[in-house]
C-alpha cells in the first residue's frame, strides 16, 4: 500500500449509497458507478482516496490484513467477524437494522432443542448462550426465510428492516439481538503509517455523520 493512498473498503448495494453523501461532504466523489462498472478498484475525484468494491462479509477482512486501510462495514458483520485487528473509531449511522430471532407465525410446539438457521453463527450461539440456551445452529449463507418453511429450522437469526421479507414468508420478528449500524473501520496498521491522512479522514466522516443526522 502506497503511503500516499488511502483505500477505502465499500461494499455495492446500500452500504456504498448511503456513504456516498459522507464522502461528498469530504469532497471525494467516485469516477465510477460499482453498479455499472466491472471494475474493482474505483478512483475518485480526490487523488489520495481509492474505493475497491468487496462483498459486505469481506470487508473487514481485507481491512485487517491490509487490503485496504478503511472500510465501512454493518455492526452484524463486524459481531461476527469478532473484530480483531481493527479499529472502529465512528458510528456512521447508516444502514441501520436490527440483528433478530423470527419464527413462524404459527409455530408448531417445539420437540427437542431449537434449531436456528443462520448467517451470524457466532452471534447466535453467543445471544443464546447468554440466555442458558442450548441450540442446534445450522449455517445458511443467504435465504434463511426458507429454512422454517421446509421444516429445516425452527427459527431464524437475521437482519430485519421493514419486516416485509419476513411476513412475506409466514415469518414475525421475536427477539432482539442488537441494533444494527454501518461503521467506519480502520486497519491498525494504517492508523500508525498514515496517522495524519487517516485521522483527517475520521474527523470528517464524523462531521458528516453530525450533518447528516
Ligand atoms: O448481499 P451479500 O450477500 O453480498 O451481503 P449482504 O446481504 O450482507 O449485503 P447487503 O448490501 O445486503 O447489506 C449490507 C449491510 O446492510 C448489512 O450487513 C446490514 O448491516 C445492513 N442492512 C440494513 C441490511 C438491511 N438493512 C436489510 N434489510 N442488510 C440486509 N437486509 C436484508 C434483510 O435480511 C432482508 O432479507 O434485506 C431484506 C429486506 O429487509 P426487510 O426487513 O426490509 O424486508
Ligand atoms: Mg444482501
Amino acid at each position: 500500500m502506497s503511503k500516499d493512498v488511502l483505500t477505502l473498503a465499500l461494499s455495492k448495494g446500500r452500504i456504498f449509497k448511503d456513504t456516498l453523501p459522507l464522502l461528498a461532504h469530504a469532497g471525494i466523489e467516485p469516477l465510477e458507478d460499482p453498479e455499472k462498472s466491472r471494475k474493482l478498484i474505483i478512483e475518485t475525484s480526490h487523488p489520495d482516496v481509492r474505493l475497491i468494491i468487496v462483498r459486505a462479509s469481506d470487508v473487514p477482512t481485507y481491512v485487517e490484513h491490509g487490503g485496504a486501510d478503511l472500510g465501512v462495514a454493518g455492526k452484524d458483520v463486524l459481531m461476527e467477524h469478532g473484530g480483531a485487528g481493527l479499529y472502529e473509531p465512528v458510528d456512521l449511522e447508516i444502514a441501520k437494522c436490527k440483528l433478530m430471532t423470527a419464527g413462524p407465525t404459527q409455530a408448531p410446539e417445539l420437540r427437542g432443542r431449537l434449531r436456528v438457521a443462520t448467517k451470524f453463527v457466532n452471534a447466535t450461539r453467543r445471544y443464546f448462550a447468554e440466555q442458558g440456551k442450548q441450540v442446534d445452529i445450522i449455517k445458511l449463507y443467504g435465504s434463511m426465510e426458507l429454512a422454517p418453511l421446509v421444516g429445516m429450522a425452527d427459527q431464524i437469526v437475521d437482519v430485519v428492516d421493514t419486516g416485509n421479507t419476513l411476513k412475506a414468508n409466514g415469518l414475525e420478528p421475536l427477539e432482539l439481538i442488537a441494533h444494527i449500524s454501518s461503521r467506519l473501520i480502520v486497519n491498525k496498521a494504517s492508523m500508525k503509517m498514515k496517522h495524519d491522512k487517516v485521522k483527517s479522514f475520521i474527523t470528517l466522516m464524523e462531521e458528516a455523520v453530525r450533518k447528516n443526522s
